[in-house]
C-alpha cells in the first residue's frame, strides 16, 4: 500500500482486516517498526484519531510526533504560483517537503470548509501533502472520507455479526446544529459498498450524498421503512451536498432513541464520535446494549496499527 486515503488504496481488503484483528490479538510489537517515526499533523481537533494512531505508533516501536499545524504551526499557504504577502507565511511545498525528510509514514487531518464543493472534492489539501511530502501518507480524515474510521467501522461490524448470511446495514441521518462534513458518510458508503453486507441510506430529502460514493445503493426518506429489520444501525449527521454546506434539516424526529431501535431487528447502533447525546442519538440507546461505538473507538487503535505497519513494508 502507497498511501491511504479511501478503501481504493487497499491491495486485499480480507488481508488488512485480517492484520487489524491479529493485532487485536497481540497488540504490542515493537519490533515491527523499532525506530521508525510517525508524523501526525493535525489541521483540524481529534480525540481518537489522534490518541488511537499515538498508540498504534507505540505499539509497533515507532515515535508517534504530533503537531497541531492549524494552531502551533505556520499558516499554510497550498495556491500553486501565490505571490505570499498576505497571512500565509509557509507553503506547503515547503512544510510538507520538510516533513517528509524527518517522517517515514506520515498522517495528515484536514476538514473541508463547507464553502466550495469543488474545493472539497478536488482534495487539494490532502493530495498537496501527498505530492510535497514524497513519503507515504495516511488519511486521519480528509475532506471527503475518514477510511480509518470506516476500517474500524467494519472490523466491528464482522466482530459484532452473530447471524447467518450478510447482514442488513442502514446508514440514517439524524439532526445536528452544526453544519458537518459528508467525510464520514461518504467513507462508511463506500467501505460497505465492497464488504459483504447488504447497505442502504436513510436521509431526508435534500441530503442525499455524492454519487460517487453511492452509486447503486438504495437510499429512502422514511426512516421507519429504512430501518425496517436493520442488524446494524450507523447514525450519523451530515450537512447538504446537494446544496452544499447547508443544513436543510433540524428535524428531530430522526434523532435515534427507543421508538427507531423497535424498527429494526433488535440493531447494534454505531457512530464515529463524537457524538451529542440527546440531539444525534437519546442517552437510552448510547447507555444501552445495543450500542457499540466504544467498540467502534477501540477498534481504531489496531486498524491504524494495521495501517501504519503496511505502509512502513511496502
Ligand atoms: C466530525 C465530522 O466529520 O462529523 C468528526 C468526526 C470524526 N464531527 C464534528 O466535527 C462534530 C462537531 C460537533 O460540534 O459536534
Amino acid at each position: 500500500m502507497q498511501k491511504f486515503t479511501s478503501v481504493h488504496d487497499v491491495d486485499d481488503l480480507g488481508q488488512l482486516v485480517a492484520k487489524v484483528l491479529s493485532f487485536k490479538q497481540n497488540p504490542f510489537q515493537p519490533e515491527l517498526a523499532s525506530g521508525k517515526k510517525v508524523g501526525l499533523i493535525f489541521l483540524n481537533p481529534s480525540l481518537r484519531t489522534r490518541l488511537s494512531s499515538q498508540i498504534a505508533a507505540r505499539n509497533l516501536g515507532a515515535e508517534a510526533i504530533v503537531l497541531d499545524i492549524g494552531k502551533d504551526g505556520w499558516a499554510l499557504e497550498f495556491e500553486d504560483g501565490a505571490v505570499m504577502n498576505g497571512d500565509k507565511a509557509e507553503h506547503i511545498k515547503e512544510a510538507a517537503g520538510v516533513m517528509g525528510r524527518y517522517f517515514d509514514v506520515m498522517g495528515v487531518r484536514t476538514f473541508p470548509e463547507l464553502k466550495s464543493r469543488e474545493d472539497d472534492y478536488s482534495e487539494k489539501l490532502m493530495n498537496a501533502f501527498i505530492k510535497y511530502a514524497g513519503i507515504p501518507i495516511l488519511s486521519l480524515e480528509s475532506g471527503t472520507r475518514h477510511p480509518l474510521q470506516s476500517l474500524a467501522d467494519l472490523v466491528t461490524i464482522q466482530e459484532q455479526w452473530k447471524g447467518t448470511g450478510r447482514p442488513k446495514v442502514v446508514l440514517t441521518w439524524a439532526p445536528h446544529i452544526k453544519a458537518l462534513p459528508q467525510a464520514v458518510p461518504n467513507s462508511f458508503a463506500e467501505w460497505m459498498k465492497v464488504a459483504d453486507v447488504d447497505f442502504s441510506i436513510a436521509n431526508p430529502k435534500g441530503y442525499n450524498l455524492a454519487d460517487e460514493f453511492t452509486a447503486g445503493v438504495e437510499v429512502i426518506h422514511n426512516q421507519e421503512e429504512a430501518l425496517k429489520a436493520a442488524d446494524f444501525v450507523y447514525v450519523k449527521n451530515w450537512s447538504s451536498y446537494e446544496e452544499y454546506g447547508q443544513i436543510l434539516s433540524k428535524d428531530e424526529s430522526w434523532t435515534f432513541g427507543e421508538k427507531q431501535l423497535g424498527w429494526t431487528n433488535n440493531a447494534k447502533i454505531m457512530h464515529c464520535l463524537p457524538v451529542r447525546r440527546g440531539l444525534v442519538i437519546k442517552d437510552e440507546i448510547l447507555d444501552g446494549p445495543n450500542a457499540i461505538h466504544l467498540e467502534q473507538a477501540e477498534n481504531r487503535v489496531y486498524s491504524a496499527q494495521a495501517v501504519i505497519h503496511s505502509l512502513l513494508n511496502q
